[in-house]
């Protein structure tokens, strides 16, 4: 087995977590796994004694520590996916990064308003100007590449792409997001995979609340 430890925070609530988590586990790569829960009193020790960034995910590669969800994500499939991580095709893969790189970066305005929070179904809301601009941008992204992949998942098979717009298709459903067809073909995809499914049950489980993350229903 790889020395492999995953460091996340709570499934519920860690978009940033969900990305790796379900990137190793879609691609069957067996690892141990920590769970910080975030905004406790105990999570600044955990976190001093798992993360030297103090942010979640974390990978720990048998006393090497990787921090940042992309580089985890680009580790991961450069050493345990064979590079299979990205599709083969050179044009995809680019625009893949691209996707990749964009959401890393931005969509501060939808990542704001509408947090990821799994088990939650708000009623009546409604996305500010800023916030409606990332959906948007996100619609004609998403729509983009499953047009030009032709599906099912946004490169054609699942990618490093779908890992990190997981935490979007959560929040589209949580917010109740009307999209395109596509992209809710997409997010049944994603949806229907054993990996997901057990992170969207953990998720269920949980205990802790996190406030700031409980957006009322209008
Ligand atoms: N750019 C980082 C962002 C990581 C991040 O912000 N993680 C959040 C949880 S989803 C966190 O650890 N928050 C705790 C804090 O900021 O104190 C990545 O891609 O991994």
């Amino acid at each position: 087995m790889n020395d492999l430890t995953l460091v996340i925070g709570n499934k519920n609530y860690s978009s940033w977590s969900l990305r790796p988590w379900l990137l190793l586990k879609q691609f069957k790569v067996r690892f141990k796994e920590v769970r910080i829960p975030l905004y406790e009193a105990r999570t600044s020790a955990l976190m001093a004694q798992y993360s030297p960034s103090g942010k979640v995910p974390v990978l720990d590669m048998g006393g090497l520590t990787v921090c940042d969800s992309l580089a985890i994500a680009e580790t991961v499939n450069e050493r345990f996916l064979d590079g299979q991580g990205w599709p083969g095709n050179p044009n995809l893969r680019a625009l893949g990064r691209a996707a990749v790189a964009e959401m890393h970066s931005g969509f501060f305005a939808l990542r704001n308003a509408m947090p990821m929070n799994c088990r939650r179904r708000v009623s009546g809301f409604k996305p500010d100007a800023a916030t409606q601009k990332d959906i948007d941008r996100v619609c004609e992204l998403l729509g983009d590449l499953l047009q030009r992949s032709e599906g099912p998942f946004l490169l054609g098979k699942f990618s490093i792409a779908d890992a990190f717009y997981a935490p979007v298709a959560s929040r589209f459903t949580t917010y109740g997001i009307a999209v395109p067809q596509e992209i809710s073909q997409w997010m049944g995809e994603l949806n229907r995979l054993k990996a997901m499914q057990e992170w969207l049950s953990a998720a269920q489980e949980e205990a802790e609340t996190i406030a700031e993350s409980e957006i009322a229903d209008a």
